[in-house]
């Protein structure tokens, strides 16, 4: 059989069929979500309103994409799952494909190409480098320590873009910067992490100014569930399309970008692709960060803990089932003001079959990994919410337990082996906090005073001590038992 190319493609495959000959988009995170959210929206931006809006886009570490993309003419397929059956698509919109960790200046340079106008990330929570404690940009990490010390050579993700931002200060010529990670109020954060850098290197006034006044750092809530690509994934794109596709991509059939329209340079008409472009934004990251991924967490950990290798085998799950939805209930819900018109029974209706979706399969141990990063952005303001009002949010301290749990290794306590699977950079520190807690109490304690949550949260007493309650309840009783005695609380 064939390879996947652009003499190779089946006629009525492409996805939107637009071939930019031109790149305008620069993107930085070339994984599975960009290519399955950003990168079809703007493939069917194009075929509506064309434009120059090709995307260079550049992976982090490795040539695993990259690859098979330049190989493939910059093609690659898309499999949709749901319960109707799998189609399969392929998107043909990146015109060059980098590898930032192989030539970082190759990057710094395409942001200050005249015809690039918008940068978009998709680098995950980790990848913005903020301090657990304070939100701020992390001046402890080692990784960010080791660019502010020599900002023209970086290697963290804040400190690319702080660079290509000072060399594109030079020419004035503005830009945007559109973060589609899971934060909230994305861009906003977005523009601080790269300030503070930039203020800490000792960027000049001028390059401050720059970024100030002809910068723009529109928010977006992303949303699309993209789990990694499987070893059959080829198979199936082969059945389908007929080709050999090395760099395939899995999705859900649903997919949702709500942008504040915000760009300092134009942009694709994503608008007419069915993006929306909204000036509630923030409401809606809230609505997506907290309803979606803060119970996705729930599902992972407590699922992970019970052995469910998929999140719809969590899912399925009566005792998981009953935890996220009084979590959305009585600790999300409370916390959000929903956008205009905005109505959430079906939007939670809705999730309830995104969540259930075993053609899909998502692994439970992908959405657990990196709860250290993703848990501040689903847990710590939605807490403080309820707490302000009088109330202790049992369904985010029971998240809280059960990631503790699943990922630090409570004394005499084996997480089990979907838990062993979750990726958690913070393994070593928490180790670190943790050495020679007797006790599943004391060892939920030390992670709370770590580091790893907010001070403002852990400060409250009612949350913390239903924390520590939870994890010993885990310990000793299971996860079962610590969502029944959540639930019920
Ligand atoms: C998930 C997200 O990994 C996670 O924690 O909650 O990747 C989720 O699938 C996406 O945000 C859906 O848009």
């Amino acid at each position: 059989m064939r390879a996947l190319s652009r003499d190779t493609t089946p006629a009525g495959a492409l996805i939107g069929a637009c071939a930019p000959d031109a790149t305008g988009i620069v993107h930085l995170g070339l994984g599975n979500f960009h290519r399955a959210h950003a990168a079809v929206f703007t493939a069917e931006a194009l075929a509506v309103e064309g434009g120059d809006w090709g995307i260079a886009g550049f992976a982090n570490a490795s040539d695993r994409v990259a690859g098979p993309m330049r190989a493939q003419d910059h093609r690659y397929s898309i499999l949709e799952l749901s319960g109707e059956g799998t189609r399969a698509g392929v998107v043909d919109v990146h015109r060059r494909v980098g590898v930032v960790a192989a030539d970082p200046g190759a990057f710094v340079a395409s942001l200050v190409e005249p015809g690039h106008r918008i940068l978009t990330l998709t680098v995950s929570e980790v990848g913005y480098s903020r301090s657990p404690r304070t939100g701020a940009l992390d001046v402890d990490h080692a990784d960010v320590r080791a660019d502010l010390d020599a900002p023209q050579s970086p290697r963290t993700a804040v400190g690319l873009v702080a660079r290509g931002l000072t060399l594109r200060a030079e020419t004035g010529e503005p830009f945007t910067v559109l973060s589609c990670d899971n934060l909230q109020s994305a861009g906003r954060a977005t523009r601080q992490v790269v300030t503070e850098f930039l203020q800490s290197s000792g960027a000049t006034g001028d390059v401050l100014d720059f970024v100030a006044n002809r910068v723009s750092f529109p928010n977006a809530m992303v949303d699309r569930i993209v789990p990694g690509t499987t070893p059959q994934t080829s198979d199936e794109v082969a059945a389908l399309l007929g080709v050999v596709d090395r760099a395939p991509v899995r999705a859900e059939k649903f997919s949702m970008w709500v942008l504040e329209d915000d760009f300092a340079a134009g942009r694709p008409a994503w608008d007419r692709a069915g993006a929306i472009m909204s000036d509630e934004v923030e409401a809606y990251e809230l609505v997506k960060l907290r309803l979606l991924n803060g119970s996705h967490s729930l599902i992972a950990y407590l699922g992970g803990l019970d052995g469910q290798p998929t999140i719809p085998d969590a899912w399925s799950q009566d005792f998981v089932r009953d935890a996220v939805l009084a979590g959305i209930r009585d600790d999300y819900l409370p916390s959000i003001r929903l956008p205009r018109g905005f109505d959430s029974a079906p939007y939670v209706e809705q999730l309830t079959h995104r969540w259930g979706n075993t053609a899909l399969g998502d692994r439970t141990a992908r959405v657990g990994s990196d709860g250290s990063t993703k848990l501040l952005q689903r847990i710590p303001d939605a807490a403080l919410h309820a707490l302000a009002d009088g109330r202790v949010p049992h369904m985010l301290a029971l998240t809280t337990a059960a990631w503790i749990a699943a990922v630090s290794a409570p004394p005499g306590f084996d997480a089990g082996p979907v838990a062993a699977e979750m990726n958690e950079p913070a393994r070593e520190r928490l180790a670190q906090a943790t050495r020679g807690a007797r006790t599943a109490r004391e060892h939920a304690r030390r992670v709370l005073t770590g580091g790893f949550l907010p001070d403002a949260l852990v400060a409250h007493e009612s949350f913390a001590g239903r924390v520590e309650e939870l994890v010993d309840t885990i310990v000793h009783h299971g996860a079962r038992a610590a969502a029944r005695e959540a639930t019920a609380a």
